[in-house]
C-alpha cells in the first residue's frame, strides 16, 4: 500500500503503468496479469491483443470512481505482457487452424486419410494449453503468496484456468459468478481439451475446490451444456438472459432478481468475466459477439449488490477482450478499461479498503 511515487490522480497519466499508476507489482495490492492467449477462436481473432489495448485504454480512466471511491490508493499495477505466452498461443492457433477448418475433430471419420495429421495438431495444442495453464497458475500463485489480489486479463476465455485453480486452492470452496453470453460448459470443444468453449467444464470437473458456479447473461448454449449444468444437483445455476428480460419485462426489478442470482453464491466470489456477457455495443470485436447482453449499469449493480451483500471478492478476470483490428477505434479497450477499473474497484471494497 506504500505510494513511493506522488502522483495527481485527476491529473494526465505521469507514468506508462496500467491506468497511469506509478505503482510497480512490489508495492501494488493488486496485480493485473496479462495472459495474450487464443489458441482456438472459433470466430473473430484478435484477444490475444486484449491486455494491451486494455493498458492503453486504461490511461484516458478518472481514477475516482463515485462508487468504489479510490481504488487507486491500494496500488494497482500490471505485469509485462510475457511474449513466451504470446509464441505458445501463436504456434498453437498455427496446429489449430486447419482441424478448425474441418469442423473439428469430431467432424472427421475415423478412417479419413486426414485423420492422423489432425489428430497430432489437437495434441499439439492441447500440451501448450496445459503448458500455459501451468503458467498461469504458477504466476497466479506467486502473487496470492505474496499477499496480492489477482486481476487476470485475456486472451480469450481459457485463459484463467490457471487463476481459478490456484485462487481456489486458497479459498476452497469459492464460488464463481460468470458474465458471459456462452456457457463455456462444452465437452472438448472440436477436440480441444483446452479450449475457451470449454473451460467451466474443466474448473467443475477438474477444480473440486470451486463450490458453485453461477452464470449471468446467458444467451448462445448447446443442449448438451443445458443438460450438463442441469444435472450438477445445484453446483451449477444459469441465469438465462431471454429469463432475465422477461422477468424484467413482467415488472420484477433488477435489484429483486440480482438478489436471487447472488444468493447462490458462497461468502467467497471469484469474477470470471468474458465481455461478451455485455451488450455487444460494448465490444464490437469480441471474437464471438450476441445480441442482448448486460448493459453497463447492470453489471455494476451487479457488482455493487455481491459487495453489499457482504460478499468477499477473491479474485477476478476479464476475458475475450479485442481491440478494433484496423486500429481505427479504441473502443473496446476503453470499455474495458472501465469494466476491470469497476471489478478492482469493488473487490477493494470488498476488503473495506
Ligand atoms: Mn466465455
Amino acid at each position: 500500500m506504500s505510494q513511493t511515487v506522488p502522483f495527481d490522480p485527476d491529473g494526465a497519466a505521469a507514468s506508462d503503468g496500467i491506468y497511469g499508476l506509478p505503482h510497480t507489482p512490489e508495492e501494488a495490492h493488486v496485480v493485473v496479469l496479462p495472459v495474450p492467449w487464443e489458441a482456438t477462436v472459433s470466430y473473430g481473432a484478435g484477444t490475444a491483443d486484449g491486455p494491451a489495448a486494455i493498458l492503453a485504454a486504461s490511461r484516458q480512466v478518472d481514477l475516482y470512481d463515485r462508487e468504489t471511491g479510490k481504488p487507486y490508493l491500494s496500488g494497482i499495477a500490471m505485469l509485462p505482457i510475457p511474449t513466451e505466452v504470446r509464441g505458445w498461443s501463436d504456434e498453437a492457433r498455427a496446429l489449430a487452424a486447419p482441424v478448425i477448418e474441418a469442423g473439428g475433430l469430431d467432424a472427421v471419420a475415423k478412417d479419413d486419410p486426414r485423420r492422423f495429421d489432425l489428430e497430432r495438431r489437437v495434441e499439439g495444442v492441447n500440451a501448450l494449453g496445459a503448458r500455459m495453464n501451468g503458467w498461469v497458475e504458477q504466476e497466479t500463485e506467486r502473487q496470492l503468496a505474496a499477499g496480492k489480489r489477482v486481476a487476470l486479463i485475456g486472451g480469450d476465455h481459457a485463459s484463467p484456468y490457471g487463476a481459478i485453480a490456484a485462487t481456489a486452492r486458497r479459498h476452497p470452496g469459492m464460488g464463481i459468478l460468470h458474465l458471459d453470453a456462452h456457457c463455456d460448459l462444452r465437452d472438448a470443444y472440436e477436440g480441444f481439451l483446452w479450449s475457451h468453449a470449454s473451460i467451466f467444464r474443466n474448473v467443475m470437473e477438474t477444480i473440486p475446490e470451486v463450490g458453485k458456479l453461477v452464470q449471468i447473461g446467458i444467451r448462445d448454449y448447446g443442449e448438451r451444456e443445458v443438460a450438463y449444468l442441469e444435472k450438477s444437483q445445484g453446483r451449477i445455476h444459469a441465469y438465462f438472459e431471454a429469463d432475465l428480460r422477461r422477468r424484467l419485462h413482467e415488472g420484477e426489478t433488477w435489484m429483486a432478481i440480482l438478489e436471487s442470482v447472488i444468493g447462490h453464491l458462497p461468502r467467497e466470489v471469484y469474477l470470471s468475466f468474458d465481455i461478451d456477457g455485455l451488450d455487444p455495443v460494448l465490444c464490437p470485436h469480441t471474437g464471438t459477439p450476441v445480441p442482448g447482453g448486460l448493459s453497463f449499469a447492470e453489471m455494476n449493480t451487479l457488482l455493487r449488490r455481491v459487495v453489499a451483500s457482504g460478499r468477499r471478492i477473491v479474485g477476478l478476470d476479464l476475458c475475450e477482450v479485442a481491440p478494433d483490428p484496423s486500429g481505427a477505434s479504441d473502443w473496446d479497450g476503453n470499455v474495458a478499461a472501465r469494466v476491470l477499473y469497476k471489478m478492482i474497484g469493488y473487490l477493494l471494497k470488498s476488503e473495506g479498503r
